[in-house]
């Protein structure tokens, strides 16, 4: 089994030194060979989720047939063994983002289990009546309601970035936003919606001359961009291990050491114990006290070798083959009649969101699936983005390393078909 995992690995690594090669990344993917209403599947669907490769596939299985049990707990071989292995996936984690330590590396459920955890663990010790929490105009759900919920238990007040017509953050409206009752910035590295990638950097340095924390919501951009928590200073930082070509149900939480040390446990359970009695309990010491119960420990392994996967080709080549992705998409879609892009910041990630005169974005969704095209079509969880725009809704087509020009034809192809139906 080890060899089968080194033999990928080390296939992807000579593909670096051969240059990025879409074609041979797509053989890794098993699901990218089905057909979809008689046609071959083109995925556009990723930042919904993406795909899986092989190894990824192989590890969830290696656990289960070879290694399951419980963590942390047994004194038995498979315990040890488990225990490593989902240890080790914190470590590639914490290299994968270069944090300074794997105890400021929470396992969480993903992204939106990660922004919970910090708005009721960190907001319930250090926010109070009146305090504000600063978001933008152009987050996803969970990354506004939760802090709606804990601006309601607390009586703390919701502020919120406003954003251009291109869809970029107003960094002037944002100076003027804070002030000493700001408690917390959290803001989106890269917007679902939208595809803009906001100065994440510039945000937190302008937070920190109030000594104000910062989460990122880093859903949309750690599978796409090199993400160096050290170097961009944030406080928090969250991503989903589904979107990162791993499992559903396991995320990552980045947090200061600092901070997670002051901020209280989120949930009680085993694990997060160092010792209890029915007078006091004591807390384990970092990450545990953050992680209650038996975790996702085929989704952790899972993540780790997603993490492998990715390092071997490289991220930096990775994002130039979706940049080039998102400038022949951009290109080719503005040029159909009557498409207009929502989103057209400066800095952006491989999405595009689109409407098309006279064709609802889920009549759009439908006739591209029938052409095996699978697209997202709504409101991308991002409800206050549709608002500013004036739109009910919007189609999205988002790219991963494994998308090619051709499928983008496919997909202006399908957009054509659409266009003819609706006249
Ligand atoms: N966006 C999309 O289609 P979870 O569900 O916890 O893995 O991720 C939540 C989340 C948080 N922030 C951003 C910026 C996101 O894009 C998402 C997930 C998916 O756009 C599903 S709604």
């Amino acid at each position: 089994m080890k060899v089968a995992r080194d033999t990928v690995l080390e296939n992807a690594w000579s593909r670096t030194e051969n240059r990025f090669d879409v074609r041979r990344i797509r053989e890794d993917f098993p699901i990218l060979k089905r057909r979809v209403h008689g046609r071959p599947l083109v995925y556009l669907d990723n930042a919904a989720t993406s795909q899986k490769p092989q190894v990824v596939i192989d590890a969830l299985t290696r656990y289960y047939a070879e290694e399951n049990s419980n963590i942390h707990r047994g004194v038995h071989f498979l315990s040890e063994q488990a225990t490593n292995a989902y240890e080790s996936a914190r470590a590639k984690a914490r290299d994968f983002i270069n944090a300074k330590e794997a105890r400021e590396i929470i396992f969480v459920r993903g992204t939106t289990e990660g922004i919970n955890l910090v708005a009721q663990s960190y907001g319930g010790k250090f926010v109070r009546k009146g305090d504000e929490i600063v978001i933008s105009a152009m987050e996803h759900h969970s990354n506004i309601v939760p802090w709606q919920m804990l601006c309601e238990q607390v009586g703390a007040k919701l502020r919120v970035i406003p954003i251009n017509p291109e869809g970029e953050l107003l960094v002037d409206e944002y100076k003027a936003v804070l002030n000493k009752r700001t408690k917390l910035v959290s803001v989106a590295h890269v917007s679902n919606a939208l595809g803009t990638i906001n100065p994440v950097k510039e945000i937190i340095e302008i937070a920190h001359a109030w000594n104000v924390p910062v989460l990122v919501d880093g859903a949309q951009a750690a599978p796409h961009l090199t993400v160096d928590v050290q170097d961009l200073d944030c406080d928090f930082y969250a991503f989903s291990g589904h979107k990162l070509y791993g499992p559903t149900g396991i995320g990552i939480l980045y947090g200061k050491e600092r901070w997670l040390e002051a901020m209280p446990p989120y949930q009680g359970g085993g694990d997060m114990i160092s010792l209890v009695t029915f007078e006091k309990t004591h807390y384990n010491v970092l990450p545990f006290k953050f992680e209650a119960g038996t975790p996702h420990i085929a989704g952790g392994i899972g993540l780790g070798s997603a993490i492998d996967y990715l390092r071997a080709i490289g991220m930096d080549a990775i994002a130039a083959h979706e940049r080039e992705l998102l400038a022949y998409g951009t290109t080719a879609l503005s040029a159909i009649k009557g498409l207009r892009i929502i989103g057209t910041a400066k800095e952006k990630a491989g999405v595009i969101s689109f409407v098309l005169d006279g064709a609802h974005p889920h009549d759009i969704g439908t006739i591209l699936d029938q052409q095996g095209v699978a697209i997202r079509a709504g409101h991308h969880c991002a409800m206050p983005v549709m608002q500013r725009f004036a739109l009910p809704a919007t189609a999205r087509a988002s790219f991963a390393m494994y998308n090619t020009q051709e499928e983008i034809d496919l997909l202006v192809e399908a957009i054509d078909k659409v266009i003819e139906v609706f006249g």
